[in-house]
């Protein structure tokens, strides 16, 4: 049984939190941007909308504030993120707080999501020092040819309600050293999330002296962050949300010559072969697929399972799944929250009945809980549905804990019905077979962004470059050399000799 905060208690704690963390107060009663807890459905805040007038203040400050920050060098630049990191470390808790109130997310998720920030400024430090470019053999004597990286410029960072503080962080830690200023436009319905990490790194910035200019926040609907799309200042655009979104902010940025990082929808699957260990299989796909209540981007959506290991796994899966503790985040031992708001509440029960109609049989889950104590937040059992092909709905990403279960006989039709749905950001395949590990890692294997061997396909490290292809956009943000998309490349050739070869050996004058 899951016990449900008192009304009014959600609020009034998240303004606690909030003094804490030295944000200001949601202070406007009336105001256009709600923030509303998927706990129980209750507003614990709300916030005016940023004005057009605001929006282009804070791209004037950023892009002003960018001509300075630019020269500073980059292991001073690291300073503002090492501090950062030290104040999410003090204020974990509380921040987790904020984003198990706002997102719904399960405490130990949200503690982990603040570490994936934590995570970041430490790889961001690591990297104001690890800046490089090449020095290649020029073809010309006397000549030395090489790369410098230079900052880029305004980066905007168009974030989700699902993952409301890390993707700002993935993207403002690395912009930060780069030498790139930053204007943040969160999901509209974590507002609260987002006053907390822009305090924080104010509070960062004031502590090593670096200028306030250099991250702004605006808050409020999608008008808001057309602003960012539109705005030749803006010299990167990075957004995550759905493939809709990016469809329409990615030729609108390409319009004015912008760079756009996209990190869109995935419709993730994993392969289950005959010879996986299904112990460790049952764990990871349960995680995958039930874990964040299927809210997350990497959330495992489609199981591929060789036919004959298929009704025992699906077996395993379904009594794993009827004993998940489904309730308040803020209960220690719920693994499943809520639905962030009726909209998502919709799309799955929509996604499950066209999987009805197109022959699926559910095998578990499906239902709803606390639906009589409580009239604005969404719990549902995860739902495990076996369908006889992959059908329409299949190749959609809804937002949800649904796990669609297909079977194969041959491994290249695993293969071909992994790849054949139009979003690629993760996958995985259980088996202990190394022939079959390394043909899903190989050129005719997984098409996705992430492809992983014996773990599920979400809770990725930051070390990686994090990001997919096809629908999911083709943008890479966190680690590896995800930097340089933040950054701009100048190809240096000097000339040390006193002749002038002309490269191609073209002779001139
Ligand atoms: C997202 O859902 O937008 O790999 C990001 C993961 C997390 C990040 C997910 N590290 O599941």
């Amino acid at each position: 049984m899951s016990s449900f905060p008192v009304s009014g208690e959600l609020a009034v704690r998240a303004a606690e939190v909030l003094a804490r963390l030295g944000a200001d107060a949601p202070s406007s009663p009336d105001g256009p941007v709600v923030s509303r807890s998927p706990i129980t459905g209750e507003v614990i805040g709300r916030l005016e909308a940023s004005t057009a007038r605001e929006v282009d203040d804070a791209i004037s400050s950023a892009a002003r504030t960018f001509t300075d920050w630019r020269l500073v060098p980059a292991p001073q630049r690291g300073a503002v993120v090492a501090r950062l990191g030290q104040l999410l470390t003090e204020h974990k808790d509380d921040l987790a707080y904020l984003v198990t109130v706002e997102a719904g997310k399960v405490t130990s998720e949200a503690l982990g999501e603040v570490q994936e920030m934590i995570d970041i400024c430490q790889f961001a430090v690591g990297l104001s020092r690890q800046l490089y470019g090449k020095t290649m053999a020029s073809e010309r004597p006397g000549h030395r040819l090489s790369e410098t990286w230079h900052p880029l410029g305004v980066v905007g960072v168009i974030s989700a309600f699902n993952f409301p503080v890390a993707v700002w962080s993935w993207n403002t830690a690395i912009a930060l050293v780069a030498g790139d200023t930053v204007v943040w436009k969160p999901s509209e319905i974590t507002p609260l999330t987002a006053l907390a990490c822009d305090a924080l790194l104010r509070r960062a910035a004031a502590d090593v002296g670096a200028p306030a200019g250099i991250h702004h926040l605006i808050q409020g609907p999608r008008e808001v962050g057309e602003r960012l799309v539109d705005d030749p200042r803006v010299a990167l655009l990075s957004a995550t949300g759905s493939v809709r979104m990016g469809r329409e902010i990615g030729p609108r940025v390409a319009a004015r010559f912008g760079r756009s990082l996209l990190e869109l929808g995935g419709n993730n699957g994993a392969v289950v072969t005959e010879h996986a260990d299904l112990d460790l299989a049952v764990r990871g796909i349960v995680f995958s697929a039930a874990g964040t209540a299927g809210q997350r981007c990497t959330s495992l959506r489609r199981l591929i399972v060789h036919s004959s290991v298929a009704d025992e796994l699906v077996d395993r899966i379904g009594k794993a799944y009827e004993q998940l503790p489904i309730g308040s985040p803020l209960d220690e031992t719920t693994l499943v929250g809520p639905l962030v708001h009726r909209a998502a509440f919709t799309a799955f029960e929509d996604a499950l009945a066209k999987a009805k109609a197109d022959g699926g049989e559910i095998v578990t889950g499906g239902g709803t809980r606390f639906a009589d104590q409580l009239d604005d937040a969404y719990y549902v059992e995860p739902a495990l549905v076996r369908m006889p092909a992959q059908t329409s709905v299949v190749h959609e990403e809804t937002f949800a804990p649904i796990l669609y279960v297909l079977t194969y006989d041959d491994f290249d039709d695993a293969i071909a019905l992994h790849n054949e749905v139009p979003q690629g950001l993760s996958s995985a395949i259980f088996t202990t077979n190394q022939r079959e590990a390394e043909r899903f890692l190989s050129a005719d294997g997984s098409d996705c962004g992430i492809a992983n061997v014996n773990l599920g396909t979400s809770g990725a490290e930051i070390g990686g470059a994090f990001g997919g292809e096809k629908e999911t956009g083709g943008g890479r943000e966190s680690g590896s050399d995800a930097w340089k998309t933040y950054m701009r490349r100048s190809t240096n050739t000097v000339n040390y000799s006193t002749e002038l070869p002309l490269a191609q050996g073209v002779n001139f004058l």
